[in-house]
């Protein structure tokens, strides 16, 4: 039975980065994911009747959420839904999910690399039919519908079974419980020369695949161990977990470390890997080599081509704003278009839909392509075991051979996590309010070229999206960016970003951070960071 639930509105469902994420008990406060999900559904229009794929990364409160939206659909006029089994699918799988069945759209329950558990993070977003993220203005749209929300429309009964691959109805809608796997490893398989990668493995070549008690688990263990024939074992911490065995499920030298740690070391394997909560990031390491997100993007779009699904070339590259320039040189060699956008997997959508671009990527271990709509952890996995198996050399040789080619592109992402907000503010402000003054400007050798707030007109619906972070060039092509993040869920976490491009092959062996020293001490003295957040050091640098 339909019924109407009177609620009152929350004030603070403003969709981040990539949908809302707040604390479990902050969701779990009356009607809060009730309120959203009416929200969602209040902002689309003429959905009556069609398919909407739910799943989520499997953290704490998956399950209670996926029954709460599976009633919710029915009640609203959805036709029909699509679940993982279990409330799992990875995000990739999601985006792939809704294209392939041609869903209306698709709600992802997750918070990411964030970590799980009852005091820990949850989050929701709404994904369109072209299986990426929901643009601005319908996130705008959501958080307008949830201040003024009164009621929300559910159905009156008990829980569904979702672990049984199965379908019913419930009232006019029906309920497919569908393999999250299934669909995505045939994809997989459609793109990459399987049979090229099972022959590098049957020669002995060793990886490590490092799930977190994540979502890749299942989807790693299916493709890398049971597909490629990787040995037993490959893929460690495979089984989710509500709160990911206590971890952060990030893939970053600082959550990875055990799995960096082992790459370094002496009878390192050949390749190491991971992925996060919900399999949209990578990370990737060669025996004795980290390789950059940014630089990763950029050698991925130069060898594109060895993988049979790409083998009739890119036809664009995109990178967030902050992101290195590396990619930018690849796609100037390859003679196609580079486009830069704001920080979000959201703004890439519209170039891959138009198809002006193939290969995306971000910074923060985000790398992906047309054949979905967001970052692909495994996808990057893939690709990267395709182009090792084509060429035949190591992960060291295929980064030198690049920036001998291309140039280095020095590279590291400051965080300050939990800083007083106003504090964060104040100093972003501070700058915004300089840009003007800022070019000529000397501090130590470098010499500021120009220093603006980034907008980004998108080139196919022409939306604009102001105020994305400031950005500060130095002659010479090193980049300075300030930012604050819009997935945090407590404080203010305030990221800067240090790019310097290094053309000389001899000076290539540089420790980051060394090679990064005028530009820290150039950040610091434009941002006044350790006055402003009271910090002496960031609390992450990747
Ligand atoms: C961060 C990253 C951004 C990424 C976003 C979502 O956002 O910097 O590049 O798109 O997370 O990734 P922010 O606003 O905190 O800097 V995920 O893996 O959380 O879906
Ligand atoms: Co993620």
């Amino acid at each position: 039975m339909i019924i109407t639930v009177p609620t009152k509105p929350y004030s603070d469902q403003k969709p981040g980065t990539s949908g809302l994420r707040k604390k479990v008990p902050h969701f779990q406060q009356e009607h809060y994911a009730e309120n959203f999900i009416q929200s969602i559904f209040d902002s689309l229009e003429d959905f009556k009747g069609k398919t909407l794929v739910i799943g989520g990364d499997g953290r704490f409160y998956n399950r209670e959420v996926i029954q709460k939206a599976i009633k919710m659909a029915a009640a609203n006029g959805f036709g029909r839904v699509l679940v993982g089994q279990g409330g799992i699918l990875s995000t990739p799988a999601a985006s792939n999910i809704i294209r392939k069945y041609k869903a209306f759209g698709g709600i992802i329950l997750s918070a990411s690399h964030n970590p799980g558990g009852p005091n820990e993070d949850f989050g929701i977003k709404y994904n369109i039919g072209n299986g990426g993220p929901a643009p601005e203005k319908i996130t705008d749209a959501i958080f307008a519908n949830s201040k003024t929300i009164t009621s929300y429309k559910t159905l009156d009964m008990g829980d569904v079974d979702i672990d049984r691959l199965h379908s019913f109805d419930l009232g006019a809608m029906s309920v497919e419980i569908i393999d999250p796997v299934a669909d995505y490893a045939a994809l997989m398989e459609q793109l990459f020369d399987f049979p090229a990668i099972r022959n590098l493995f049957s020669l002995g070549f060793r990886m490590v695949f490092d799930a977190m008690h994540a979502v890749t688990g299942p989807y790693a263990k299916e493709i890398l161990e049971n597909r490629l024939g990787a040995p037993d074992g490959t893929v460690r911490n495979f089984v989710p977990l509500p709160d990911f065995g206590g971890h952060h499920p990030d893939p970053n030298l600082v959550h990875a470390k055990d799995l960096f740690d082992e790459m370094m070391g002496e009878d390192a394997p050949d390749f190491g890997a991971a992925s996060d909560g919900d399999g949209d990031r990578n990370l990737i390491i060669g025996q004795g080599i980290f390789v950059t997100p940014s630089d990763s993007l950029a050698i991925l779009a130069a060898n594109a081509r060895l993988a049979p699904g790409y083998s009739g070339g890119i036809a664009g590259i995109a990178r967030s704003m902050p992101t290195s320039a590396a990619a930018d040189r690849v796609a100037d060699k390859l003679k196609i278009g580079m486009y830069e956008t704001p920080t979000g997997w959201k703004f890439f959508g519209n170039l891959l839909d138009a198809g002006k671009v193939t290969i995306c990527g971000e910074e923060s271990a985000g790398t992906g392509s047309s054949h979905v709509r967001e970052k692909d952890g495994l996808w990057a996995v893939l690709l990267w075991l395709n182009v090792l198996a084509s060429r035949g050399e190591s992960v060291q040789e295929i980064v030198r051979q690049h920036w001998a080619a291309f140039g280095r592109n020095y590279y590291s992402r400051h965080d300050y996590e939990e800083v007083d907000a106003e504090a964060a503010n104040g100093l972003i402000d501070a700058l915004r309010a300089r840009l003007e003054t800022l070019p000529g400007t000397k501090i130590g050798e470098l010499t500021i070229e120009t220093a603006d707030d980034f907008a980004y007109h998108d080139p196919i619906d022409h939306s604009e999206s102001r105020k994305q972070g400031i950005r500060i060039l130095f002659e010479g092509g090193s980049r300075l960016i300030f930012r604050l993040s819009g997935t945090g869920t407590s404080g203010a976490t305030l990221r800067v970003y240090m790019d310097r491009f290094e053309p000389d092959s001899a000076l290539h062996d540089i420790d980051t951070q060394e090679a990064l020293a005028d530009l820290i001490a150039a950040a610091e003295e434009l941002a006044d960071i350790r006055t402003r957040t009271g910090r002496d050091a960031p609390s992450v640098i990747t």
